[in-house]
């Protein structure tokens, strides 16, 4: 499909989905919602795509949320539709088997704090700001943020910031864990794209391992968790990147590994 509101590139086997309504602050409405899911099926598709990264076009905004103007119209049947969309999209980020960076370079607030915590891992910039301003409209998180909120920065806060509707600044947000790391406006791209370019570069199955290992065991007791680990643990020693990890290190080389 081509797309309006998104710019979708690909480098190195990088692909760089950029939300691109600045003069909205990337708010997302249908149409952006529909365009994403495309690009992230294209994404889990392609063979040669390794990482996906999102990032915000303009200085301003990662993405401010859903767009009201489109809210303000809907009954609440359109809502649910609506909000289901928006979790059938980041449900599907986090069964991609590949990893997912958030590169948050302005607002990331409602929808778009959502759309970032379901993200493997957030790096942000100094002006970044994140929140869960639901609660000024009149409602509430929609996308998933009372639940991923909790899960990652424990129940107290996320209650607070939710009923707040109180912005955070990045590094308030790194303290929290929220985001993985901080970067100055100018360099994060630049640092996120080096990070991609790094993961790129490992195993595909070991890392679809780490992922699928956290994120099934965020929602079970620990020893179920630690068994999925051991699950995923064997299934690394099926294909041959365990076997030159391995060899390249005793050989003192740099692996190549190639995913099968
Ligand atoms: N939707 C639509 N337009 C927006 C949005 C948005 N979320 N955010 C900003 N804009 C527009 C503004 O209307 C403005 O447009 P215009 O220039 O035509 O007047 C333009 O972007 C620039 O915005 P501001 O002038 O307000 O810029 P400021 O720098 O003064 O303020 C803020 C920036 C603080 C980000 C401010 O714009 C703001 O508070 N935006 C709204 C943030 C918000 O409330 N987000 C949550 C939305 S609800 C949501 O995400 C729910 C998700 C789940 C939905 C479930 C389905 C039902």
């Amino acid at each position: 499909m081509a797309y309006e509101n998104i710019l979708f590139e690909v480098q190195d086997g990088i692909a760089l989905l950029t939300f691109n309504r600045p003069k909205a602050l990337n708010a997302l409405n249908p149409q952006t919602l529909e365009e994403v899911r495309d690009a992230v099926e294209r994404v889990r598709q392609d063979d040669a795509l390794r990482v996906l990264v999102f990032t915000g076009a303009g200085d301003k905004a990662f993405v401010a949320g859903a767009d009201i103007s489109e809210l303000q119209k809907m009954n609440p049947l359109e809502a649910r539709l609506f909000a289901e969309r928006g979790q059938e999209i980041v449900f599907s980020l986090e069964a991609l088997p590949k990893p997912v960076i958030a590169c948050v370079n302005g607002f990331a607030l409602g929808g778009g704090c959502e759309l970032a915590m379901s993200c493997d891992f957030i790096y942000a910039s100094e002006r970044a700001q994140f929140g869960q301003p639901e609660i000024n409209l009149g409602i509430i998180p929609g996308f998933g943020g009372t639940q991923r909120l909790a899960r990652l920065i424990g129940r107290a806060k996320a209650k607070e910031i939710c009923m707040t509707g109180e912005r955070i600044s990045a590094q308030e947000a790194k303290a929290l864990g929220l985001v993985a790391k901080v970067f100055p406006a100018e360099t994060l791209l630049e640092e996120t794209l080096k990070a991609a370019r790094n993961l790129a570069e490992k195993s595909r199955v070991a890392l679809r391992a780490i992922k699928q290992a956290v994120d099934r065991g965020m929602d079970v007791d620990l020893k179920t968790g630690c068994a999925f680990e051991a699950e995923a643990f064997g299934v690394c020693f099926a294909g041959q990147d365990a076997r030159e990890g391995t060899t390249a290190f005793l050989e003192k080389r740099k692996p190549h590994f190639t995913g099968t």
